[in-house]
């Protein structure tokens, strides 16, 4: 049980692989088929290619804001082999793996981030909330979720995302007191990134870690190494089993590095080293399982430029149906907070509808 051994108390972070891809923890290396690992690899290699694209989309104009995920794919690719169907998905906003294992199409996350409101409504995914940039404000909301799980018996479960800022908000620390008050089957995974915007997790809390918090909780916890693919499936796999048998939630600390900016519009050579980010890129996740996989035998340099061929096709085809979406009703922009509009925001679209009407026949 990686649990007890891992206990966060111990200080021990739970690794399985090293940073050349080689197993050195033998004991804890996941039951998990070649093809799902190759399966596992393909997807954080699709997401990296996205982010990439769409970095150079943003740079020529034509999507407003990005948050990238470079570095930190592991965590959403562990996430994506265990979730099932009917599992909740209750998301942050830097987890592009697990949106599109939930269902999610590219082009619904391309139109999220062009101003759409139909780039979360998630049309083949079930059981998602939207994206959440009101930082931890999800994890509530996660949480009842995961109550109402536990109250109706029905075999779900709830993951939900956080980062390393989220947890100095107040939201935190009251899903997680209500999560474990009601035993609910909920597991936070923080992406502790190391960075909170420019803020560096050592100012961020007082505390050694944030699996540690766990105690306060009376839930179980976990510290690992979030940039291991194998660590990581193993953490989500048994969390996924513990919650699924009723043993309540569990907080699950993803040690990580945000390789690329905050966002499009953030410059980290600002606040932080060269040196910082060439040591992290010695542990790069997707770097780490791709040595694991050509130790291996199962996979070469060649097949991966032509992955990364196919992928970059898909990825502007699915850009370009995205770009060419044209305009929606106005109704759109009014009618998504509530299940029947109050009568004040029908006003506020009436006059809005007007100052259009208004412009239109000035010729503005
Ligand atoms: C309640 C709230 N406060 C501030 C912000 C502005 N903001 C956006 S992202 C961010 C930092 C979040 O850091 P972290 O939780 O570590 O997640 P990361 O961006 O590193 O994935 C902040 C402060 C916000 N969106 N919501």
């Amino acid at each position: 049980m990686i649990f007890k051994e891992y206990d966060p108390i111990k200080k021990k972070m739970f690794q399985v692989i090293d940073n050349d891809g080689k197993v050195i923890n033998p004991k804890y290396m996941p039951e998990i088929s070649d093809e799902l690992v190759l399966k596992a690899y393909k997807d954080m290699l699709f997401a990296r290619t996205s982010d990439l694209m769409i970095l150079s989309y943003q740079r020529q104009g034509r999507i407003f804001t990005y948050p990238p995920n470079y570095g930190q794919e592991a965590i959403s690719g562990a996430v994506a082999q265990v979730m099932r169907k009917e599992d909740w998905l209750v998301p942050a906003f830097r987890e592009m793996g697990a949106y599109l294992a939930k269902g999610a199409s590219l082009k619904e996350i391309f139109l999220y981030f062009m101003g759409y409101e139909d780039g979360v409504n998630f049309k083949n995914a079930e059981n998602f909330l939207p994206y959440s940039v009101p930082i931890a404000s999800q994890l509530p909301h996660a949480v009842g979720i995961g109550y109402e799980i536990k109250y109706k018996k029905k075999d779900q479960i709830v993951f939900t995302f956080v980062g390393d800022g989220g947890t100095s908000e107040g939201d935190f620390h009251e899903a997680l007191n209500f999560a474990g008050v009601w035993n609910a089957p909920v597991i936070f995974i923080v992406q502790n990134n190391q960075y909170g915007i420019s803020t560096p997790f050592k100012v961020q809390t007082a505390s050694e870690g944030i699996a540690i918090k766990s105690y306060a909780y009376g839930i179980k916890g976990i510290q690992v190494d979030g940039n291991d693919f194998f660590a990581m499936y193993k953490a989500v796999k048994e969390s996924h089993e513990s919650a699924r048998r009723g043993e309540g939630p569990v907080l699950i600390e993803a040690i990580t590095y945000r390789r690329g900016p905050h966002t499009t519009s953030d410059d980290p050579t600002k606040y932080r080293l060269n040196a910082e980010e060439e040591a992290w890129a010695e542990k790069d996740p997707l770097k780490r399982l791709k040595a694991w996989l050509i130790d291996r035998e199962l996979y070469d340099e060649e097949t991966e430029q032509k992955l990364i061929e196919d992928y970059k096709k898909e990825i502007d085809r699915q850009f370009i149906e995205a770009e060419n979406y044209g305009p929606v009703p106005i109704e759109d922009i009014f009618k998504y907070t509530y299940a029947d509009m109050p009568e004040d925001l029908k006003q506020q679209m009436v006059e809005y509808q007007k100052f259009l009407q208004w412009k239109e026949a000035r010729g503005l």
